[in-house]
């Protein structure tokens, strides 16, 4: 597998500079990939001394970070200019993500939401948000760049316009570009209550799976904790839906080591990862296959007790 590395577990904390933290990430067994926010880990840098200093590591992708100006709305600000000023922010992360040799757009609206009853005119902004991507998407393809769109169901909004899979998937669908997709956050989807693998699924079958944020948390709140710390059942299951769909594609950690030491938090969620991919390959495919046709809750959970009590053997 592929596994990249998210510059803010070192960063936040302040002790490490960008390329004090690539540094870090190459001597991280495992982490083949590196993931820039823009504009902060691009617009300050030369785009050659970030690749001179990345060495053996490649570049998975650049997501797009809308910070406070834009807190009434990216795409759908009220105010025309910004509205057009988060299109063009998206245009050049484009051309970052291109310079950089990465291939996904990942873009998160966060401020494109709503608090108040009669806040918005629910039509023109979601008109206003399948319009604009179409604008990024068009912009992407003539670079070969793929835009993916990363849910999640509120927070800084109380309720964002894209807010789950099935909304997500009805905008690529509008949107009506071949490199517009989807990027599963597990924390996103727990707060969406929704089954992480079935997401997981729904997004495959139309081959819009396009990245993915791993870790794990309570449900209500995006606590970005290790992956497998708190649903582990739901995350090997997530696990599988990966291997049967054949992902190929980076796992991004979007996890977020406040008190940990961040090399061992990263190191710890690459160790589950591994751990549930060889859990399942040992009890087999097929064997998984069979009992999820069975449609049974007790063979499902004797599946859950056999992976269990293998982890416990192994440890
Ligand atoms: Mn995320």
């Amino acid at each position: 597998m592929k596994f990249a590395g998210r510059m803010n577990s070192f960063m936040f904390k302040g002790n490490y500079d960008l390329f004090q933290t690539i540094e870090e990430y190459k001597k991280i067994d495992g982490i083949t990939h590196l993931e820039f926010n823009y504009p902060e880990h691009v617009a300050p840098y030369s785009v050659d001394e970030l690749k001179a200093r990345m060495g053996h590591l490649k570049v998975n992708g650049v997501a797009t970070r809308f910070r406070d100006s834009y807190t009434a709305g990216e795409f759908t600000n009220p105010d025309p200019e910004k509205s057009r000023a988060a299109v063009q922010l998206c245009r050049d992360a484009v051309d970052a993500c291109k310079a950089l040799g990465g291939s996904v757009l990942t873009v998160w609206l966060g401020f494109d939401g709503f608090d108040y009853a009669f806040q918005v005119d629910y039509e023109k902004n979601w008109n206003t948000i399948i319009a604009s991507f179409r604008e990024v998407a068009a912009y992407g393809e003539e670079r070969g760049i793929r835009i993916s769109i990363e849910y999640k169901p509120f927070e800084p909004r109380a309720f964002s316009m894209i807010d789950g899979i099935g909304l997500t998937l009805l905008a690529i669908d509008e949107i009506g570009s071949k490199n517009v997709g989807v990027t599963l956050d597990f924390c996103h989807m727990m707060m969406k209550n929704e089954s992480p693998a079935f997401s997981l699924a729904l997004a495959a079958r139309r081959n819009r799976l396009f990245g993915l944020h791993l870790n794990d948390g309570y449900r209500i709140m995006d606590s970005g904790m290790i992956f497998g710390s708190v649903n582990y059942i739901q995350c090997v299951e997530f696990i599988y839906y990966l291997k049967k769909y054949n992902y190929e594609g980076v796992v991004f950690f979007d996890s977020f080591p406040v008190r940990e030491t961040a090399a061992e938090e990263i190191a710890m969620n690459i160790k589950m990862v591994n751990l549930m991919s060889k859990t399942i390959d040992e009890i087999g495919m097929d064997r998984i296959q069979r009992i999820c046709e069975k449609q049974d809750g007790v063979s499902s959970q004797d599946l859950a007790y056999a992976m269990l009590s293998h982890k416990l053997k192994d440890s």
